[in-house]
């Protein structure tokens, strides 16, 4: 059977790189993105045995570099297959009085403008074939908004209107998007939200039982591995323990 590349964005933690990791295991080959470059390579090192693999270290929030690296692609992984929107983060959780501009501009400029300029250097690639598969990855805080959650959220919810936009788009070309939107996944993400205050970070995800990214990584490949009429378009999934952003029954 014919391998299929994927490029998945944030591979380097968390979501991404659980999913690279199930994507390997199936044989998928694989162009990891993300801006740590050591992390890339060891990554690389480690699936090579299983996969064909290349990195592209770049900033999402810069379309140049994104554009370009996408464009130095070898022929080998030209064809991209599957695209994994991932590359996100929270920074910051702040009332909207006394919120960081900075981290608004991080989370609107990474969240949302680095997965349009990620999806513009492959869509068109994607309508020429007819064919490809784009997963974005949203969020719980895409669905719903919660106290301080405040950009974050509408960053989310830009997600969620991207990803419903991209498959009215793209339907004409038999292009299949859908979105993956997580509640709480224990990852580097609450550490980057309070920007290295990890003891904070880890409070997060005490008392209950979170999602662990394998569990999304799984869902991701179940999603890419259906007969290709099968589209799962928005998938909302939670740990058992949370009933919404702001209702997790915690043990203390
Ligand atoms: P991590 O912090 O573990 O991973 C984030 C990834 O995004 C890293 O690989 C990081 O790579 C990459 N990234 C961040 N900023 C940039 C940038 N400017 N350019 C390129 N890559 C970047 O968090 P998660 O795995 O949890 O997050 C993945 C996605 O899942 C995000 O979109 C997040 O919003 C979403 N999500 C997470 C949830 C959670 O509870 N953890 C729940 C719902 C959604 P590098 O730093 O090397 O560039
Ligand atoms: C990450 C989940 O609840 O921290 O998107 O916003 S939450």
């Amino acid at each position: 059977m014919e391998k299929k590349t994927a490029l998945i964005t944030g591979a380097t933690s968390g979501i991404g790189k659980a999913t690279a990791i199930q994507f390997a295991k199936n044989g998928i080959h694989l162009i990891l993105c993300g801006r740590r470059q050591e992390r890339l390579d060891a990554l690389k090192n480690e699936l090579s045995p299983l996969t064909e693999v290349t990195t592209l270290s770049f900033d999402v929030r810069d379309k140049e570099a994104a554009f370009n690296a996408i464009e130095s692609l070898p022929n080998s992984f030209s064809t991209i297959d599957i695209l994994i929107n991932n590359a996100g983060n929270a920074h910051g959780l702040d009332p909207i009085q006394t919120g960081s501009i900075d981290d608004w501009d991080a989370m609107i400029d990474i969240n949302v403008k680095g997965l349009l300029y990620v999806s513009k250097a492959i869509i068109p690639k994607m309508t020429e074939r007819k064919s490809g598969h784009i997963i974005n990855i949203g969020s719980t805080a895409g669905k719903e908004v919660y106290p301080n959650g405040n950009v974050y959220c509408a960053s989310k919810h830009a997600v969620d209107a991207i990803n419903k936009a991209m498959r009215i788009d793209l339907n004409e070309y038999g292009i299949r998007v859908g979105a993956v939107h997580p509640g709480l996944v224990e990852t580097e993400f609450s550490n980057v939200r309070f920007k290295g205050d990890d003891e904070r970070a880890d409070n997060v995800y005490k008392g209950f039982d979170p999602l662990r990214p394998e569990d999304i990584a799984d869902i991701i490949h179940f999603m890419i591995s259906r007969p290709y009429h099968v589209n799962l378009a928005d998938l909302i999934v939670l740990p058992t323990a949370q009933a919404s952003s702001t209702i997790v029954k915690k043990t203390f």
